[in-house]
């Protein structure tokens, strides 16, 4: 048994919970904020089988798409009228951990 972590991003979460619900695929979903970017975001936690890890995969990988940011650095050690130009970045489609599990209880 695998545990997939998967972080996306918010506006992919509700496709991302549809096909995971057409498809029976066990998850939790959990709020969390980017650590760069401080934005909400969505962490998926799915306890499958091995051999269901690449369904899972291939799931997130059709609903999670790449988007760009505007990521406002913070004035830091600088002045604090000092203007700092606001960079893009891209994030997504999702972030993903997988896992052993050790044990599976209910
Ligand atoms: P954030 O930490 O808010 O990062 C958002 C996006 O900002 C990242 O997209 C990446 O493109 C950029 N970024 C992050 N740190 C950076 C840095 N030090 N310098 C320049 N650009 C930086 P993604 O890579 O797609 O990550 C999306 C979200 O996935 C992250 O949001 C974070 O919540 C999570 N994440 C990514 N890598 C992680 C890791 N190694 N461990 C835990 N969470 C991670």
């Amino acid at each position: 048994m695998k545990v997939v972590l998967a972080i996306v991003q918010n506006a992919d979460r509700p496709n991302l919970t549809e096909a995971f619900q057409k498809a029976k695929i066990r998850h939790t979903r959990l709020n969390t904020v980017g650590g760069f970017l401080s934005q909400g975001n969505t962490t998926f936690v799915i306890g499958i089988d091995d051999d269901r890890v690449d369904q899972v995969l291939e799931i997130i990988h059709s609903e999670c798409h790449e988007r760009e940011a505007l990521h406002r650095p913070g004035h830091g050690a600088m002045h604090p009228d000092a203007y700092v130009s606001p960079v893009h970045v891209q994030v997504g489609g999702a972030t993903i951990f997988i896992l052993n599990a050790e044990q599976f209880r209910l």
